[in-house]
């Protein structure tokens, strides 16, 4: 039998804050290998265990004194709760964190670590570790094209691997309305029904028991669920289920068409308030994590007079209703309530008031378009996606850094960065992954691991090693020729 490989203690992503490898101390995973752990670390300990299971075959119980360890330590002042210590050494592993959402992370590291299959050398050394920002996402279009929850969970189960925490649902727009409200149930029999996305290919919707169903297993993966309902724009599906809600109150037709910014609700009417708080009252009682998103994007035919009138009424719900407000960066025209988050999605540094949001203290979410937008094409011959905020290949979307797009809106102002993925051209999972697959791993490292420790090439030669990772695990990906692919 030929020697086992044994990875660089650095070969992950994203790559962590500190990496000290200690050559002389790998860990060589014998046969009677377990895993102990704190209570409060049963549920990482349990994936640990079946996923060493998996590659070695070993039966790897759980032990009082395991040759790997998972520890809760004390929390101390300034730690992240997704912060971790990993310790290799000759005789054994110590996964260390002051919460179980670290400990999820360091596994993710771990995991990284092993090989697919057979023989387990880990690479001796020290990794500490947290995150540059807390909030790293990414947005799935369940309106444009309806995803089934299991598609969903399968897509939550690969983005947690890179310490993605926040996964943005789009739940509203022209073309499909995908989560059932109480009181209002045409919004998703007629406008979740058949015919319905883009090219009526995309049919389907939630069902509120479904919703909190992906809520709670998002939590398994350490991940938050933020709803989009997107106002006062991109309603037109709302519309045709509830026509009371255009100005005219006259029927409106179904839209399958990749048009934006011909809808608008109409801010001078009292249903427009009603129908907005049972939506936000109802989604905010669905949804345990701390946001929600009211859109606020592309209201192209909502006069700037209106717009303001309707989010200075609309913004304050989500606080109402126990949550904080996200919406696309258009919003900062309004006065903002404290705690509310602008999302920057723009290509060129336009200012928008998001600086002078930023300079009152409010923290922004960076999505800009050239480098985040996840549908934008990799290059020309990309068979998905749009190309309207230019060609998006891995390595720019890798070389680029949140806190240089706006002036004004530097690392403090910054909760975080997510890469958004549109559904127009998209109609199944596999084309999902496609788009996504390696450019949200560049997104992952952007909004993790210092800047000062990130570099191109690095990234590149890293990132090569999960092809067949990605194969493996049966998901799709993008064979960009920018890597050099084993
Ligand atoms: C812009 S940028 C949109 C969406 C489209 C997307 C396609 C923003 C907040 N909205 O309505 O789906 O472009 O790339």
């Amino acid at each position: 039998m030929h020697a086992p490989t044994v990875k660089h203690l650095g070969d992950v992503i994203p790559l962590p804050a500190s990496v000290r490898p200690d050559p002389g101390a790998d860990f060589r995973v014998p046969a009677d290998v377990s895993v102990s752990a704190a209570p409060a670390a049963a549920a990482v300990a349990d994936e640990l265990a079946e996923v060493l299971r998996e590659v070695t075959g070993f039966p790897v119980p759980r032990t009082e004194e395991g040759s790997i360890r998972l520890e809760i330590e004390a929390a101390g002042e300034a730690r992240s709760p997704e912060s971790y210590r990993l310790a290799i050494a000759a005789d054994g592993v110590t996964l260390g964190a002051p919460t179980e959402q670290g400990l999820f992370a360091g596994f993710q590291t771990l995991r990284q670590l092993l090989p697919l299959k057979g023989e387990v050398v880990l690479p001796g050394g020290r990794i500490e570790d947290a995150p540059r920002f807390a909030y790293r996402g990414t947005m799935l279009d369940l309106a444009r094209h309806f995803y089934q929850p299991a598609d969903i969970r399968s897509y939550l189960d690969t983005i947690a691997q890179f310490k993605i925490n926040h996964l943005h649902l789009h739940l509203t727009d022209d073309q499909g309305w995908r989560l059932e409200i109480d009181g209002w149930p045409r919004l998703t029999e007629v406008s979740g029904g058949e015919g319905t996305g883009i090219d009526g290919a995309g049919p389907g919707f939630l069902t509120a028991q479904e919703y909190a169903d992906l809520v709670a297993y998002a939590a398994t993966r350490h991940i938050t669920i933020v709803p989009e309902i997107d106002l006062p724009g991109h309603v037109n599906a709302a519309q045709v289920a509830y026509p009371e809600l255009t100005c005219d109150g006259e029927p409106v037709q179904p839209r399958t068409d990749a048009e934006v910014g011909y809808s608008s609700l109409c801010a001078g009417k009292e249903e427009t308030y009603t129908f907005v708080e049972d939506v936000i009252r109802t989604v905010a009682a669905l949804t345990p994590g701390p946001y929600l998103h009211i859109g606020g994007d592309e209201a192209l035919s909502t006069t700037a007079e209106d717009y303001r009138t309707f989010m200075t009424r609309v913004l304050p719900l989500p606080g109402k209703y126990g949550k904080r407000a996200i919406g696309w960066h258009e919003m900062a025209a309004v006065d903002l309530p404290q705690d509310a988050i602008p999302q920057y999605w723009r290509i060129e540094p336009t200012d928008d008031g998001v600086a002078r949001a930023a300079a009152a203290g409010h923290q922004v979410i960076m999505s800009p378009a050239d480098r985040s937008y996840l549908d934008m094409k990799y290059d020309e011959s990309t068979p998905l996606g749009l190309d309207w905020a230019g060609l998006v290949s891995v390595e720019r979307s890798y070389d680029w850094d949140p806190a240089d797009r706006l002036p004004g809106v530097g690392e403090e102002s910054l909760l975080g960065v997510e890469a958004p993925l549109w559904s127009e051209t998209l109609r199944s999972l596999a084309d999902v992954e496609f788009m996504v697959f390696p450019r949200l791993l560049a997104i992952a490292e952007i909004g993790w691991t210092p800047r000062a420790a990130r570099d191109w090439s690095s990234f590149r030669e890293r990132l090569a090693e999960f092809g067949p990772r990605f194969e493996a695990q049966g998901i799709n990906y993008h064979r960009s020729a920018e890597i050099d692919w084993p």
